[in-house]
């Protein structure tokens, strides 16, 4: 089938709340359950293009599922053409802003849009995307939230099935020393050549994380993840260029402008864009682009099924962030060999429903 001959028809989504295996307890929230937002767009042609949400709170899934109807309403006859839609929605969500929620239903769509047209070529997204499947080294982000030490040993031992050789730790403790005390634990209880990144969800002051940044210089940590606010570019500056350790920050810009932003001012070492916050395909691509003009090497944030597509046409593609969270609700979930992605060889992202678990966790 020609895949520009594909038109939309319609938008529908699901909303579930899957249990989480390893509760996420970051300095922020503990997240217990992941409340998701399974998204369809549905073609003239027959052929359905799929993606998820991650709605971070349940009160967010309605909110959303009602602004897909505002996208629908405003895309609903056209031709399947992700670029050409990102714009015609930018335009008509201008006076909200394209931020928050709303860029969160665009990036859906969006992403949606670039699985119907891979399906329709027959070809995995990645090679829709002139690529090819190969695997995506990941690290493993379940779990590692803030608890006390000895249960963070046994998460961690855990957490290294699968031939994981990489974990995300969550800190932001109230003080460093339980910070380098839940490292220690970690460090202690799994075997030397595993890299463990650390992640303080935006808990510290400039100063603090100084601090608390030089503490971990000496403790060879893969990076430190939005130690500060995550949009103060010229805070983060100042830690990547006073530490050793990489920064790393990216998973709430806002469209790939944000990444521009704080390339310029220098914000980070590394980056990692959210495939729902970035501007879904169409603005990972984007992103992708600065990155590898920039030179910056570029992880994921969630969405493992569609990221592992997205590294494998990244120039600079670092790691990809895994979770297990959608392995509930898809009929085949991404398989994970010696630490690495295996990109499925099916047509588009290769997301399908399992509609008797959807059933069971769909929300009310
Ligand atoms: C994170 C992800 C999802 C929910 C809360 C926290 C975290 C990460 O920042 O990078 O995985
Ligand atoms: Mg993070």
């Amino acid at each position: 089938m020609n895949a520009a001959a594909l038109t939309v028809r319609a938008i529908r989504a699901v909303a579930v709340e899957v249990p989480l295996r390893f509760v996420l307890g970051t300095s922020a929230a503990a997240v217990h359950a992941a409340p998701l937002l399974l998204v369809d767009v549905e073609t003239e042609e027959g052929i359905t293009g799929r993606t998820y949400l991650f709605c971070y709170v349940l009160a967010a899934a309605p909110a959303i599922v009602s602004l897909l109807g505002a996208v629908e309403s405003a895309v609903k006859g056209k031709p399947v053409a992700p670029v050409e839609l990102w714009a015609l929605l930018s335009k008509r969500f201008r006076l909200i802003g394209v931020q928050g929620i709303v860029r969160m239903a665009m990036s859906a769509f969006d992403t949606a849009c670039w699985d119907a047209l891979a399906i329709a070529a027959n070809l995995p997204l990645v090679e829709y995307l002139g690529g090819s499947a190969r695997r995506i080294v990941a690290y493993n982000s379940c779990g590692l939230g803030l608890m006390p030490p000895a249960q963070l040993a046994d998460e961690a031992e855990m957490l290294l099935e699968g031939g994981f050789r990489a974990l995300k730790l969550r800190l932001g403790y109230p003080t460093l020393a339980e910070d380098m005390a839940a490292l220690d634990a970690v460090k202690k209880r799994v075997p030397a050549a595993i890299e463990i990144m650390v992640d303080y969800n935006q808990a510290l002051s400039v100063d603090e994380a100084l601090l608390r940044g030089r503490a971990l210089d000496g403790a060879g940590v893969a990076w430190i993840e939005e130690p500060i606010r995550h949009d103060d570019y010229r805070g983060c500056a100042t830690l990547a260029r006073e530490l050793s350790t990489p920064i790393q920050i990216g998973e709430n810009f806002s469209e790939p402008r944000a990444m521009t932003e704080a390339l310029e001012m220098r914000a980070a070492d590394y980056v990692m864009p959210d495939l729902e916050r970035i501007g879904g395909v169409t603005g990972w691509r984007a992103a992708a682009a600065l990155a590898g003009a920039s030179a910056i090497p570029m992880s994921s944030h969630l969405f493992p099924e569609v990221s592992a597509h997205l590294l494998a046409v990244t120039p600079t593609a670092h790691w990809l962030e895994y979770v297990d969270w959608a392995d509930a609700i898809v009929q085949e979930p991404l398989k994970i060999i010696d630490g690495s992605a295996i990109i499925p060889a099916r047509p588009g992202n290769g997301l399908a429903w399992d509609t008797q678990a959807v059933a069971r966790y769909r929300m009310t």
